[in-house]
């Protein structure tokens, strides 16, 4: 065997490939394989150069299963202490979730559960949810902070995300949410918090290399637009990318708040407006869209998926995993609700679970099946990709892999 075989062979599969900018990228009797974590070949098996025992070190039949690129969860909160059953019963009952938030419930209930647990505590809470997403193919997985509010707190949430990554053997892209809440230690001193992101959270977490990207929470039970906008420049200073929350429960002209700092993603935009829209495909920002949280909070206005695609924005979606809205433990579910829930095709939702929900975090080298991309790679036992969204809480992830490293059986 010359050294340049490649490390894994996988025959008897079928691609979807997702190459090119529609469509599939279906490949029938396909063959695929890899070498130090990147993938070698992604084709017909017919267009092999060889004696497939010859190419690499290891072969395999894949049985017939489906590769599809490793999924993309693009936005998560899954770094948290305990859970907010307690709200769930209440909202069942009729109490609103703004309700909740103004009487110092909501995200403030699951940042006091966060700050009293110690490191190893929030690791071993939060393992079980990440290792969930891996189980359904996930192998990419952005994780937000925004349960700490204060120094310690947030780069607490930040290093455990970053070790979830290190020891499920996945990429996670950290994202600093300080501007999620208003900490009550602050009182009405709204701007002393602001001053606390701008010159302490972002400063510190990037020079620990803890966050990949800023985000931030625009909604009258959270932040203004002015006061993002001095978290975005900080951001901006810190050279770290910016994202956010924007037009989930009012329209806030966020979309356009998020175009004018050339955002990676604006995300949630069921409110989002026709010129929100346009700002968005002017600035190439990518539009996430989350169908837990609408499903969880029994929203009824729909994001502007129609002008979005009309538009060009890039449509990724994501499970939006968190305490309050949305304690999703599936991408393929998220998939199946933005199917059924925002009339998305699905080819558009597994589009937005790898190739876009990449450009959401602005990762350029991964997300489709082609020569060259991270060997991160799912296979299902399904005929057709669009099973992926047409399942409802499936179970035929059959192999995950994650820069050619097997994760999954
Ligand atoms: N993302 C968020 O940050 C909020 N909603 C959402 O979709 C609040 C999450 C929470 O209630 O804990
Ligand atoms: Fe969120």
């Amino acid at each position: 065997m010359s050294d340049t075989a490649w490390d894994h062979l996988l025959l008897d599969l079928r691609l979807a490939t997702l190459a090119g900018n529609a469509g599939y990228g279906l490949v029938e009797d396909a063959a695929l394989a890899w070498k130090d974590g990147r993938i070698t070949f992604a084709g017909p098996a017919a267009q092999l150069s060889g004696n497939p025992a010859e190419l690499a070190v290891t072969v395999a039949s894949a049985a017939g299963a489906l590769a599809t690129p490793g999924l993309i969860d693009c936005h998560t909160h899954l770094v948290f202490a305990g859970s907010r059953v307690e709200e769930f019963e209440q909202r069942l009952q009729g109490v609103d979730y703004a309700d909740i938030a103004r009487r110092g419930g909501g995200i403030l209930s699951t940042v006091r559960a966060t700050r009293a647990a110690d490191e190893e505590r929030l690791l071993s809470e939060s393992l079980p949810r990440a290792r969930a997403l891996v189980a359904g193919g996930v192998t990419t997985l952005e994780i937000k902070s925004g349960y700490g509010l204060n120094a310690d707190a947030e780069l607490k949430q930040l290093r455990v995300a970053r070790r979830l990554g290190r020891m499920l053997g996945i990429t996670v892209r950290t994202t600093l949410l300080g501007a999620h809440a208003l900490p009550p230690e602050y009182g009405d001193d709204r701007e002393g918090y602001i001053d606390l992101i701008c010159d302490v959270l972002i400063p510190a977490s990037a020079a620990e290399g803890l966050a990949d990207a800023v985000d931030a929470y625009l909604e009258p039970i959270a932040f203004s637009a002015e006061e993002i906008s001095r978290v975005f420049a900080a951001a901006r200073a810190a050279s770290l990318p910016i994202k956010l929350h924007a037009d989930q429960l009012s329209d806030s002209a966020g979309a356009a708040l998020a175009a004018r700092w050339l955002a990676l993603s604006a995300d949630h935009l069921e409110y989002t407006s026709a010129a929100g829209v346009e700002a968005m495909a002017k600035a190439g920002t990518i539009a996430v869209l989350l169908p837990g949280a609408f499903y969880a909070l029994r929203e009824t206005r729909l994001p502007p998926v129609d002008e979005l695609r009309a538009a060009g924005v890039p449509i990724a979606v994501a499970t939006d995993l968190n305490p309050g809205t949305s304690p999703m433990l599936s991408l393929t579910q998220a998939m199946n609700m933005a199917c059924t829930l925002f009339r998305l095709t699905p080819e558009e939702t597994l589009r937005g679970v790898t190739v876009n929900a990449a450009r959401a975090l602005g990762l350029g080298d991964r997300g489709r099946l082609l020569p060259g991309m991270r060997a991160d790679i799912a296979l299902w036992t399904v005929d057709h990709p669009a099973e992926l969204s047409y399942w409802i809480g499936s179970q035929h992830v059959r192999q995950v892999h994650a820069g050619g490293r097997a994760l999954l059986p």
